[in-house]
């Protein structure tokens, strides 16, 4: 080594990249990966501003004029159904002198108004109105900036790229059958929850890819199989009995699912393409029909009109930020957002059938009860690993068998990063 690159600077750029190339897979990740603001922002990068990002239900925004915002880490955006009923996206960001242009969620707009000097935009980003600005200004000029928006069976994503994944038409191709039949995309929004988690937003998702920390949910371990991962091969004698429960109440949704055409096959592409996804219909304990108590349904009407809740759950895990359970009487959207480098948004929607009424066809204590605890659960844990994490004694540890998502997660998430640290396209 010359004395010259001894006492050059490291710079963050440098430490990043020796750090994704020293990544050992099947271990988890070195401590800066949850912690160091460079990676924070080579996330942003690499992850948030190019992958399709699920933020939204359709069922939020069902007419047009209805809008939200939502923030992925510093970028603002709103979403809005315009005259035509399509859905749009764009940056929150006025045109005129860069005020944010809409607040908080929900709502119906006619127009979409700067609350600061009253720039009007249409719903399809145009320029409507400028007040006293002189008879040659070019409105043409100063639309709203769009952003890559598309539902996928009631569930909506955005991309920040110019140029989004070349494989999510794909990916949205396959997993539509499944989700199609449950009508999401006229469904009725029962409720939503903001939790923020005390851990980077990896560690969130890392704890949503493996039941090895299960035994911390006694609530969802009344209906959902611990045996989750695990393989006839790996699984502990102590979870022997839920998996006999679990192959015959296996045994009996498919047989339902073959009746209904229901489509159930196990698809798991999680780490070897751009838009990492796995999907599968399984059983779930006790009745079978819901996260409840004792596995009945939550809500009595049913998603899509189907003609039993005996359905166990359509389960989805999109990388980078998403993770679904879809049931016969309701489904849960699960949206993970960065705030910081050790601060993250889990967003929880609950969806039921469009004419579901409070009070008359569910609770909403019981329907949000088991996934609400889950939630705070998670989020502990979440924030125990990540105070760990950020510790000078913490050197990264092996995964479990049960735990191969987990390393699906990683390896995905290093590929994401080590073709970013390769491009050289500009950022929106
Ligand atoms: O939400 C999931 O996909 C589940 C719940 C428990 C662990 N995780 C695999
Ligand atoms: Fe929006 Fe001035 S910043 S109208
Ligand atoms: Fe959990």
């Amino acid at each position: 080594m010359t004395p010259q690159e001894a006492t050059a600077p490291r710079t963050g750029s440098t430490r990043t990249a020796e750090a994704v190339a020293r990544r050992a897979a099947g271990h988890s990740l070195e401590g800066p990966f949850y912690t160091d603001p460079d990676f924070y922002d080579l996330d942003l990068a690499a992850v948030f501003a190019r992958q399709w990002i699920f933020v939204a239900v359709d069922a939020e925004l069902p007419e047009p004029g209805d809008r939200t915002t939502v923030d992925i880490g510093p970028y603002a955006l709103l979403l809005v159904r315009d005259d035509q009923g399509d859905l749009r996206a764009f940056h929150n960001v006025c045109r005129h002198r860069g005020a944010r242009l809409l607040d908080g969620d929900g709502g119906t707009t006619g127009n979409l108004v700067c609350g600061y000097h009253k720039w009007t935009y249409r719903t399809d980003g145009s320029l409507l109105h400028a007040p006293s600005q002189p008879d040659d200004f070019d409105r043409g000029r100063y639309g709203l900036k769009p952003v890559h928006v598309r539902s996928v069976g009631g569930l909506v994503f955005v991309c920040l790229a110019a140029q989004p994944p070349a494989d999510f038409p794909e990916v949205a191709a396959r997993i539509e059958p499944y989700l199609l039949p449950h009508g999401l995309r006229r469904a009725k929004v029962a409720a939503r929850t903001d939790l923020v988690e005390e851990g980077n937003w990896k560690l969130v998702m890392e704890n949503n890819r493996e039941c090895y920390h299960c035994d911390g949910h006694p609530e969802l371990l009344r209906t959902f199989f611990p045996t989750y991962g695990y393989t006839e091969e790996n699984l502990p004698a102590r979870l022997r009995p839920a998996h006999e429960r679990r192959l015959r109440a296996e045994a009996e949704v498919h047989a339902t699912y073959e009746r209904l055409g229901l489509p159930y096959e196990l698809i798991e592409e999680l780490d070897d393409r751009v838009t990492g996804f796995r999907i599968q219909r399984a059983a779930l304990d006790l009745a079978g029909e819901s996260f409840t108590p004792d596995g009945r349904a939550a809500c009595r009407r049913l998603l899509g009109d189907l003609p039993t809740p005996r359905l166990g759950h359509l389960a989805l895990h999109l990388q980078p930020n998403s993770w679904f359970h879809v049931l016969g009487d309701h489904a849960i959207t699960f949206s993970v957002l960065p705030l910081a480098p050790d601060r993250t948004l889990l967003r929880t929607t609950w969806l039921v059938h469009p004419q579901a009424e409070e009070g008359v066809d569910y609770d909403p204590g019981t329907l949000m009860s088991v996934w609400t605890a889950t939630n705070a659960q998670d989020a502990r844990l979440v924030a125990r690993a990540q105070r760990g994490v950020a510790g000078p004694a913490y050197e990264p540890g092996p995964y479990a068998p049960s735990e191969y998502q987990v390393e699906a997660f990683c390896s995905w998430y290093i590929a994401r990063l080590r073709s970013e640290l390769h491009r050289e396209e500009p950022h929106p």
